[in-house]
This record gives C-alpha cells, sequence and structure tokens, in this order.
C-alpha cells in the first residue's frame, strides 16, 4: 500500500472515486504527503501554522496571516470559464476551450507542489439535508495550510459529506496549487496565474495564489461558477453573489426574508448584518443569514422561492468596519471566535490588529506596529502615508460568531424570499428605493446593475460599470441564457417576489454630503418594500418602478433634511433618458437576451419619454 492510500484510510476516506481523483493529483503535483482533513483538526492545524510562522496571534483566539505582496486580491483577467462547447462563451465569463486550459494547467501543476503536503478538503456548501446537497459537494487539494484554515471556516468541512452518497461521482474535484509566489510574474505579461473552472467536467484547477479569493475554491469557484453553470445545466436553481437577511416584525409576528446583489464597495455585508436603528428595535428584529452568496430555487413541494447561503463563514472586508458601520461584524471576530485575519496592521507586541476606518485615527503609539507588508510603521519617512492595511485586507469568521445569526441559519429548507433588491452605489440618478413588481423589470433592473465608474480608467463621468446581478467576475455561461434562466427559475414560483432596486449613496451635488444617513436607517426602505408588497401602501409610480411618498416612509428618529428627503424619493427624468442609450448598448452585447427583457426595457424608455413624467 503506498502512502497515500494509507493516507486515505487514516482520514477515513472510504469514497472510491474521490479517492481515485486524490491519487491522480498527489502524483501529477508531485507532493511529498497527502493528509485528509475535517473541521475538527482545526485545532491542530492552527498550533502547527503557528509554530511555522504561518500565522500569529492576535488576542484571544484570533489570528492573524500575511499574504504575498502580490497575492492580495482576486484576479479577474486570469480568471477562466471553460467547457467543450464554444456556444458557452458570453461576455464575461472569458470563455476558453478546456482542450486549450486543462494542459495548460496541467503543465504548471506538474510537480509544483514537491515538498509540500496535499491536504485533502472535503466539504459541502450547503446546509446538511438541502435539496442542493448534490450540487453542493466538493472535495478541494491545496498544498497550503492557511487556505485549509480558511475552508474550514467557510464551508462545512468533513470526509461525512462525501462519504455514502447516492453517487460517489457527484462532487466537484477543486484543485489548488500555490506556485512559486515570487516568481510568478503577477500583472506582467508573463503572468504564470491561471484560475480556470472547467465547467462541464465540474472541474477547478486553480493555480498561481494563495489569497482566499483566488484559493478558497469552494466559496467562489464552486459556491458562485460552477453552481450558476450547474444550476443553468439541471434548470434546477441559481447561484448568486447575493446577501441573505430575515426581518421579523414583533408585533405581527411576521417574518420576512430579502435577498439581493451589490456590486463591490456598496455596503452589501454592512446591509447583511445590519441592526435596526433604535427607533424601530422594539418593533423589528434583523436576521443575518449570509452576506455573498444565495443558491435560489422553487420548492416541488409548495410552490415557494426559497434561498439558502451555501457557506459557513463570512470572508469580509476589513476596511472602513467600525463600531459605526458595522458593530455585529466587529463582534463576530471578537475575542474566542477563532477569526481570521489577512492583510491588516499587526501590532507585534500587543498582538492588536487595525485596519484604515476602524478608528478616525491609526493608534497614535505606532511601537510594535507593522504594516500589512511586515515593515515597522516606526521606521517610515515622515510623509510616507501608504495605508498600514491593504485595502482588501480581510476577516474570516464561521457565521455561527455573527451575534444577530438567524436561528434557522442552517435549515436545510431554507427560507422562502419575499424580495429581491438590487443596489450600486450612485451619487445621483438613483432614488434610495425603486420597487418593481413585475419579473421581466426585475430582471432587467438586475442585469443592468452598476456601480459609478470610481476613476477614469474605469468608465464615463456619471456612467455606470455595470455589473449584472453583481456577478460580473462570476459569470460562467452567456448572459442571454442567464436571463433566460432567472425567468424560468422565479417564474416558476407560485409567489412572485417583488423586486426593488435600492441606493444609500445619493449626494449633494454642490457640498458632497450623503442625503441619506444609510446604515441602520436602510432597514426604513425595506420595511417599506414590504408594505407595499402586502398592499399596506401604494407608493407613487414612477417610469422606474415606484417610489415611496414621504409619508409612507417610517422617519421616527432620522435626521434628515425636508430638501433631502425630497431628493432621495424622486427621479431624474434628462439623467433616466441618457442611462437608457447606455443600457441599451449594455444590453445589445448579450447574445439571446429573452424578448421579454427588451420588452421590458422599452416599456421603461417609453415612459420615460411620457411628457406627463
Ligand atoms: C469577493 C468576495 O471578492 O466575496 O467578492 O471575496
Ligand atoms: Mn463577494
Amino acid at each position: 500500500m503506498t502512502d497515500v492510500e494509507q493516507a486515505l484510510d487514516a482520514g477515513g476516506l472510504k469514497n472510491p472515486r474521490v479517492r481515485e481523483y486524490v491519487r491522480h493529483w498527489a502524483e501529477l503535483t508531485g507532493a511529498e504527503c497527502v493528509e485528509v482533513v475535517s473541521a475538527a483538526d482545526d485545532a491542530r492545524l492552527i498550533q502547527e501554522a503557528l509554530d511555522a510562522g504561518e500565522i500569529l496571534p492576535a488576542g484571544d483566539g484570533l489570528y492573524y496571516a500575511r499574504s504575498y505582496e502580490k497575492d492580495t486580491a482576486r484576479s479577474e483577467a486570469r480568471t477562466i470559464v471553460s467547457t467543450g462547447d464554444p456556444a458557452d462563451k458570453g461576455v464575461y465569463n472569458n470563455w476558453r476551450p478546456s482542450s486549450e486550459m486543462k494542459p495548460m494547467l496541467e503543465e504548471r501543476m506538474r510537480g509544483a507542489s514537491a515538498g509540500k503536503t496535499m491536504y485533502v478538503v472535503p466539504y459541502l456548501m450547503a446546509p446538511p439535508g438541502s435539496p442542493l446537497e448534490p450540487y453542493a459537494r466538493g472535495v478541494q487539494l491545496t498544498d497550503a495550510r492557511i487556505v485549509v484554515l480558511h475552508m474550514i471556516r467557510m464551508a462545512r468541512v468533513g470526509v461525512e459529506f462525501v462519504e455514502n452518497t447516492e453517487s460517489p461521482d457527484t462532487f466537484v474535484r477543486g484543485v489548488h496549487v500555490t506556485g512559486d509566489l515570487e516568481n510568478l510574474g503577477q500583472g506582467t505579461p508573463n503572468d504564470q496565474r491561471y484560475f480556470v473552472t472547467v465547467a462541464d467536467e465540474r472541474t477547478i484547477l486553480h493555480f498561481g495564489s494563495s489569497y482566499g479569493g483566488n484559493a478558497l475554491l469552494g466559496k467562489i469557484a464552486h459556491g458562485l461558477r460552477q453552481a450558476a453553470y450547474d444550476g443553468w445545466k439541471s434548470g434546477a436553481f441559481l447561484a448568486e453573489q447575493f446577501m441573505l437577511i430575515g426581518i421579523t416584525d414583533k408585533q405581527t409576528g411576521k417574518a420576512y426574508h430579502i435577498c439581493g446583489g451589490f456590486p463591490s464597495a456598496s455596503g452589501k455585508t454592512n446591509l447583511a448584518m445590519l441592526l435596526p436603528p433604535d427607533a424601530l428595535g422594539d418593533r423589528y428584529h434583523v436576521e443575518f443569514y449570509g452576506d455573498d452568496i444565495a443558491w435560489l430555487w422553487v420548492d416541488r413541494a409548495d410552490g415557494t422561492l426559497r434561498a439558502i447561503n451555501p457557506e459557513f463563514g463570512v470572508f469580509g472586508v476589513a476596511k472602513d468596519t467600525n463600531e459605526n458601520t458595522n458593530p455585529t461584524a466587529l463582534q463576530s471576530v471578537g475575542p474566542g471566535t477563532r477569526a481570521l485575519f489577512t492583510n491588516v496592521a499587526y501590532n507585534e507586541r500587543t498582538h492588536e490588529v487595525w485596519w484604515e476606518g476602524r478608528t478616525p485615527q491609526p493608534p497614535a503609539d505606532v511601537a510594535g506596529w507593522r504594516d500589512w507588508k511586515g515593515n515597522l510603521i516606526a521606521d517610515r519617512r515622515e510623509g510616507d502615508d501608504e495605508p498600514w492595511a491593504h485595502p482588501n485586507s480581510r476577516f474570516t469568521t464561521t457565521l455561527a460568531n455573527v451575534p444577530n445569526i438567524a436561528a434557522q441559519f442552517d435549515s436545510p429548507r431554507g427560507v422562502p424570499i419575499d424580495a429581491i433588491i438590487f443596489g450600486g452605489r450612485t451619487r445621483n440618478r438613483e432614488p434610495l428605493v425603486r420597487a418593481i413588481d413585475d419579473l421581466a423589470e426585475g430582471v432587467y433592473d438586475g442585469l443592468t446593475l452598476g456601480a459609478e465608474a470610481t476613476f477614469a480608467a474605469e468608465g464615463v463621468d456619471g456612467q455606470l460599470r455595470y455589473d449584472p446581478m453583481s456577478m460580473r467576475p462570476f459569470m460562467s455561461y452567456p448572459e442571454g441564457h442567464y436571463a433566460e434562466h432567472w425567468l424560468k427559475v422565479v417564474g416558476a414560483a407560485k409567489d412572485q417576489p417583488i423586486f426593488a432596486h435600492v441606493n444609500w449613496f445619493q449626494r449633494d451635488p454642490d457640498d458632497g454630503h450623503f442625503l441619506w444617513p444609510g446604515y441602520r436607517d436602510n432597514l426604513r426602505a425595506l420595511l417599506w418594500l414590504l408594505k407595499l408588497k402586502n398592499g399596506e401602501v401604494a407608493g407613487r409610480q414612477t417610469a422606474v418602478g415606484i417610489i415611496p411618498t414621504e409619508e409612507e416612509l417610517n422617519l421616527d428618529g432620522v435626521d434628515i433634511s425636508a430638501d433631502d428627503l425630497r431628493t432621495v424619493l424622486s427621479i431624474e427624468i434628462p439623467r433616466w433618458r441618457k442611462e437608457m442609450e447606455f443600457r441599451e448598448q449594455h444590453l445589445e452585447q448579450f447574445d439571446n437576451l429573452p424578448e421579454e427583457i427588451w420588452k421590458a426595457h422599452r416599456r421603461v424608455a417609453t415612459a420615460l419619454d411620457d411628457p406627463g413624467q
């Protein structure tokens, strides 16, 4: 018996197809040994990582790591979706033939784990027992212990998830090989990295990074790209980069669930972890289900549209997380949570961590503080105001650590969805909330979601960088089919969800102040939406949706001027007319866009041209 066989036996891994897969890649990558991992191994692996200096202590049961300095973010340019069918090429999925990509990845991975342990991480991207479980099983192989520590926090990890299943071959094969990070030419014409999802073979091959966004294959490559493709091919579900929350009205006892997509830097995690404003806390309770991924399907038994968060943890952006913006997130990484911080600033004497926006000013006493690259702050030259933490620095913690985690977060049945919202950061045009009570118009709104270009290179003034349903980096099949699949899946639900577009970021054109207080007060827009759905308010119909009247919005305890309120509850017709031209160009890129979507577009355009608007 070989060492690999012994290791698989020792790890209790019996599934013959998983064993065959591990054997194949252990040989190809040249790993020195193999180790099967379960969540119960966390304490030992943490200790090993501490002993090896891969992580540092960051307080009671908290840990800190730095990634290689050229390996700190997802690389969209190096991320590819491959299949054997050229018809799978879309606008955003960077499609390349699998016959080209697979040999290329095998070549790069060959022998690249020599001298390292190959960890075998069987996982499940769903609450156990979920009807979507067959799509949720995976086995990640990785040669980086830090990746294992993240996987244990972000997914349910254990051999039990791939044993005794109805079909031993139904698991996603995720191979992660770090490579020689210092010699991969990141960002140069000679970039060696490739992050490939071979979607029609349910195989993920990622080479050249150990940063979470590229290396946690369960989360991003499987949970979004692979799952979206599987959901389309099977016709069974949608996989979206959506947050998921519950709102309970304690007075009526009714519980509602809302999911939705937001392009990056549009406040998705803060919204997902929202607490009610003080004035509404007695009446409403907000529960957290997830901040990043939702899988949606229609329950065959009762026809309800339901959703789960397939993840087990939160991989949140640290920047600007503080007591005001997101107290819930701070508690979720408090003492004893076993949270991991990556690329924030670290004090080697006190073991504290800090990031930009954690407090208004960095710690005054710089003794012991090192920036995310490991350089001493005390050694900085006068005037060096480089951020202490990387802007994409992260915290990783399990869902159960979030103080307002939903009691039902682990329920295999998921939760019924009442509303689907989209929201991008825009300084004008988009009102606080506009509701859409038509499926095709809701999908159309999702497809035309965008956030404002933040610097010149990204777009023209006022024009959005479109990010359909916030899935632009995760699209795995053509957009026209994606729209069609949405209409089909959601259209099959007995009760249709209401859609809405929200925007917390309108600014005064003169002095730039935010017109809406944001954060906890955002709940008010969601409460109005639910009332609208229940027929308790009627709103005001506009060309782009239904907007609350000032009286309908619960504003108890809100500090907002009458002028600002009027602005956030109105739409600017000339801007919208201009926007329709950009939308048309955006949609024209997509082949096979369903006629219903074009009709929705034309309906909005015609309504905007109505002189009565
Ligand atoms: C992302 C993430 O990059 O969730 O979107 O980490
Ligand atoms: Mn995300």
